[in-house]
């Protein structure tokens, strides 16, 4: 059985979104990032004290997108997790990338914008993570220029994970209208039914 400790407004979302794409049955316990994930009985499950944590059997993960590459692995179907190491590598480029080029910079946007109370935000700093996410975008466009989806015309483990990180966006409202490419794939990725069904997670 797999258990998967974590919630909606957190990166366990990504690993959520991972097993309702693989219609793998799961348990969900939903700990929060306030506090829950610091307590001894969690710290025995995730040292580092963060959400998202996954238990398959006598395993135990943690890292979301590393997770998330496992339960691919493990689980997807060809295609979605590719059949050859070469097509496999572009699954981990892309998730690589998503989680070290783009992650950081929508984490200091939503600090600087949703989280910090407002007499500490410093609007050059949001407006400098903005400018820096110009080229990462810039990269996705010119990429989904040439194909449906990150790996070609199927969906696939790299689309959920970079889709995932972009996530973040969506809170702080993030216009990606000057990337149609982007925003087009992006409106693809959620419109998944397994997406959907992060609506009704707790
Ligand atoms: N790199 C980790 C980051 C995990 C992380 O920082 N999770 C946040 C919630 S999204 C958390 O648990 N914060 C609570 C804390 O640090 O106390 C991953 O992708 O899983």
């Amino acid at each position: 059985m797999i258990t998967l400790y974590g919630t909606a407004q957190s990166r366990a979302a990504r690993c959520a979104w991972m097993l309702e794409e693989l219609g793998v049955a799961y348990r969900h316990v939903p700990t929060s990032f306030k506090g829950e994930c610091r307590t001894p009985e969690f710290l025995a499950i995730n040292p580092n004290g963060h959400i998202p944590a996954l238990r398959d059997g006598d395993e135990i993960y943690w890292e979301s997108l590393a997770i998330n590459l496992y339960l691919a692995e493990k689980y997807g179907k060809p295609g979605f997790w590719p059949a050859t190491a070469e097509a496999r590598g572009h699954v981990y480029q892309w998730s690589f990338w998503a989680i070290t080029e783009v992650e950081p910079l929508l984490i200091t946007l939503l600090t600087q914008l949703v989280f910090l109370p407002e007499d500490r935000r410093d609007p050059k700093v949001a407006e400098n993570a903005r400018n820096k996410l110009d080229t990462p975008c810039r990269i996705l466009e010119e990429r989904l220029a040439k194909s449906a989806y990150l790996l070609g015309d199927a969906f696939s483990a790299a689309d959920l994970n970079v889709a995932s990180v972009f996530r973040l966006g969506s809170v702080i409202k993030l216009d990606l209208s000057a990337y149609p490419q982007l925003s087009r794939w992006l409106a693809e990725c959620r419109a998944r039914p397994s997406h959907g069904k992060l609506k009704a997670m707790p």
